[in-house]
């Protein structure tokens, strides 16, 4: 691979974080004390881990009701995001939101709802803010395959094509919305990236499980969006392990196929990036950093559970300061 070990180091480590955290939450989300829905990103995380290396926290990110990795590449804070989805005070939406409406501006993830596609817009809007402000900084649209057949992603686009804004679209493609496979929805040699490209944007294509691929594809796209200050789309190819909402397995209810997903976990590029580093130099340090990380969600699951409840007044503090 021709990747720096220590980036594959890095993209690793980010990696395993998002999946540790993601099968934390699965682990105790019996326990009832998580009570809003969750949608888990674990066998996805490879795409937003390879972003985060070319992101900064001014950046502007928006995401979807599967948000948890997006918020933790931008650079969230893993107790801030626990705490939200146990609904308390010191989450990063003051408790206020639950798992898919996080929002935290101190690291430029300006929202993520529940509505499919319903960030779309808002993403663009910051990327026509960007400019009128002529910031240097670039706005980050994820969206699913799902929300590529809703209106307004169409209208989102254009606007951006129309008006040459900074956004970088990054389409993460897992073949289903919910339970509905992509060959059911759309036809089947037409490829995403090529609306965007139908519309006016550039765009670009890869399997988001190969690694070098996908980090050379998101690397010259970003870099495009910053240097060209003008929109592109990015379709990459994932897939997700776990049920569409809940912490479970769902391989047996008849939608995909016990098959298809072990094909895709003997694909698991955290296997592979792990199988690199523990025949380099730094297999010793991995070791020891995953250590790190477990510490780490154990301590944010800590701190969620004492942390105090949101109050009633809190709502209208908390609107009022964000009106302003
Ligand atoms: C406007 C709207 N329509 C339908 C739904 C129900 N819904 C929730 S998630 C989802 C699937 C979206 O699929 P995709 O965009 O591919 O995201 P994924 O769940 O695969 O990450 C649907 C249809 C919704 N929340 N909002
Ligand atoms: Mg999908």
């Amino acid at each position: 691979m021709n990747i720096d070990i220590n980036i594959i180091k890095d993209i690793y480590l980010r990696s395993y974080k998002i999946r540790l955290t993601e099968e934390e939450i699965a682990k105790r989300y019996k326990e009832q004390e998580m009570r809003c829905p969750t949608h888990l990103s674990i066998g996805q995380e490879l795409v937003p881990s390879i972003y985060a290396q070319f992101i900064n926290k001014e950046d502007y990110a928006v995401s979807t009701h599967r948000a948890h990795a997006h918020y933790l590449a931008k650079g969230g804070n893993l107790k801030a995001m626990i705490a939200e989805i146990y609904g308390k005070k010191t989450g990063c939406s003051h408790g206020m939101g639950g798992s898919m409406h996080l929002i935290d501006k101190s690291v430029g993830f300006m929202g993520s709802t529940a509505i499919v596609g319903g960030t779309i817009p808002v993403g663009v809007g910051l990327g026509l803010s960007i400019q009128i402000k002529n910031e240097s900084k670039i706005s980050t649209v994820f969206l699913g395959d799902g929300s590529t057949e809703e209106g307004v992603f169409y209208e989102s686009l254009n606007f951006a094509a129309l008006k040459s804004l900074p956004i970088i679209f990054i389409c993460e493609n897992n073949l289903y919305s919910v339970y509905s496979n992509l060959e059911v929805r759309q036809p089947t040699n037409r490829k995403i990236y090529k609306l965007a490209q139908a519309i006016g944007i550039e765009s670009s294509h890869s399997n988001g499980y190969d690694i070098e691929d996908t980090y050379n594809k998101l690397e010259y796209a970003i870099n495009y969006v910053k240097n060209e200050k003008k929109p592109f789309f990015i379709e990459l190819d994932t897939y997700r392990f776990r049920e569409h909402c809940g912490p479970s397995y769902d391989n047996d209810i008849g939608y995909r196929t016990e098959k298809e997903y072990l094909d895709f976990l003997k694909k698991d590029p955290l296997k592979k990036m792990k199988e690199i580093l523990n025949n380099s130099i730094l297999k010793e340090n991995i070791d020891k950093k995953e250590n790190e990380i477990i510490e780490e969600i154990n301590e944010a699951f800590n701190f969620a559970k004492s942390s105090p409840w949101p109050e009633y007044k809190d709502i209208s503090e908390y609107l009022y300061k964000e009106k302003r």
